[in-house]
């Protein structure tokens, strides 16, 4: 961090529902989330988006609703990527941000975004406490079939009630979410003692991970880190895509192509940091 810049995707989301009354001095514009991912090609699987409600000592977190390089268009971005965004032709002049509202992560929860790219077209915010504000834009896309993260938050959602409750999330929003899938890969487990590897064709590679290094929820730190590790290296290096115009294509050789295509469309940007 600070010496290796990474080089993130942003995805484009618009917002849906602005009817609160917290939206009532930016309703007339077009307002988008913008989720940052080093991970585009997942994106067809997307289920849901994560904002981040409260920092680890209960206080409010906010975002800046900044105004983008297109008239009438407002990105919702932590404060870190605005500053960045400004140097990268994603604000009204160079090197210039302007906020022109606030939006707390709580305000965002339950309501709906466009999420084009997906194949459930539309979705919903929902809350992960183990975002960062100062790396991407502080909004996460979900894509609980590859990245262990975002299965185990989900899985922890729907497992507590108390917790969804919490946060106003409602029990039929929950349904079916984890069961979109968008890459094919062989994987492989240890089986114990001896050296042999099973191997088989997964597409529930986060899940599958989780299960092999007993992630028991998002808060097993050390094991959802290996379980992260080797979700990644699998989907990456040894997957194929089964979802979108790439279907039957390993991964590597078109992850790049169909990022360019979503930023040929507009609905996502190139954002290094
Ligand atoms: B990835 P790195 Cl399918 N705080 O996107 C916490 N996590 C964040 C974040 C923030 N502020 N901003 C982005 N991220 C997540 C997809 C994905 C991702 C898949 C598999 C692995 C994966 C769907 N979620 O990341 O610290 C985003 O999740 C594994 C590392 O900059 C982003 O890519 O290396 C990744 O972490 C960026 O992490």
């Amino acid at each position: 961090e600070g010496v290796c810049p990474q080089s993130y995707t942003l995805i484009k989301m618009k917002l849906l529902d602005t009817s609160n009354k917290v939206f009532e001095n930016i309703s007339s514009y077009d307002i988008y989330l913008l989720a940052a991912t080093l991970r585009p090609e997942t994106i067809y699987a997307q289920t849901n988006c994560w904002v981040l409600p409260h920092d680890k000592d209960g206080n409010d977190v906010t975002y800046g609703c900044y105004r983008s390089h297109v008239a009438n268009e407002l990105f919702i971005v932590g404060d870190h990527a605005a500053r960045n965004m400004a140097f990268q032709g994603l604000s009204p002049s160079f090197g210039v941000s302007e906020c022109v509202a606030r939006i707390r992560g709580q305000d965002l929860l339950g309501l709906r975004v466009a999420s084009p790219i997906s194949r459930l077209g539309e979705l919903r915010i929902f809350p992960l406490l183990n975002i960062f504000m100062d790396k991407g834009t502080g909004i996460v896309a979900c894509v609980p079939s590859v990245s262990p993260e975002d299965h185990i938050a989900l899985r922890d959602l729907e497992a507590k009630p108390k917790f969804r409750a919490k946060y106003g999330i409602e029990d039929s929003w929950m349904e079916g979410l984890r069961s979109d899938t968008v890459i094919m890969a062989p994987y492989k487990k240890d089986k114990g003692g001896d050296k042999e590897e099973e191997e088989e064709k997964c597409e529930c590679i986060a899940e599958r991970a989780c299960e092999e290094f007993k992630v028991a929820s998002q808060n097993d730190r050390n094991s959802l880190e290996m379980a992260k590790i080797k979700a990644y290296k699998i989907s990456l290096n040894d997957g194929s895509m089964t979802a979108g115009p790439f279907a039957g294509q390993r991964v590597k050789d078109v992850k790049n192509l169909i990022r360019d295509q979503f930023i040929a469309e507009n609905l996502a940007y190139d954002f290094s940091e």
